[in-house]
């Protein structure tokens, strides 16, 4: 009787062990994504419009420090092409714009695009 008694606790016993190891492995998935998420953010980088070609399309940027998901850039003045050319929409050279740019195709490319007034 005794005996079952202690069987009994320590089941239970193992059975709470394991439901708070397994709580402590979802929290630390969590805290993998949110590091992950902090590690690689793509913050707008920022610049100036020299030369838009709709043609093509593309877009020729003054632009600042680029940090994004595929590219690392100091700044300077240069092509990019655009996901859509929808997001040349309006703009013209003299333009400040802030925008994310990534390798795509192996080309750099303006995925994001926002003109600043
Ligand atoms: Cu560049």
């Amino acid at each position: 009787m005794q005996k079952s008694i202690y069987m009994a606790l320590w089941i239970v016993g193992l059975a709470s062990f394991t439901l708070v190891a397994i709580a402590d492995q979802k929290a630390g998935d969590q805290g993998g994504r949110t590091m992950k998420k902090a590690a690689s953010p793509s913050t707008m980088a920022e610049g100036e419009v020299e030369d838009v070609d709709l043609a093509t399309p593309s877009i020729t940027l003054r632009h600042g420090p680029i940090k994004s998901k595929t590219m690392e850039m100091e700044p300077m003045t240069m092509p990019f092409a655009v996901k859509d050319a929808a997001l040349l929409a309006g703009v013209k050279a003299g333009d400040k714009v802030k925008f994310i740019a990534e390798y795509l195709d192996g080309f750099p490319t303006i995925v994001t695009l926002q003109v600043l007034r």
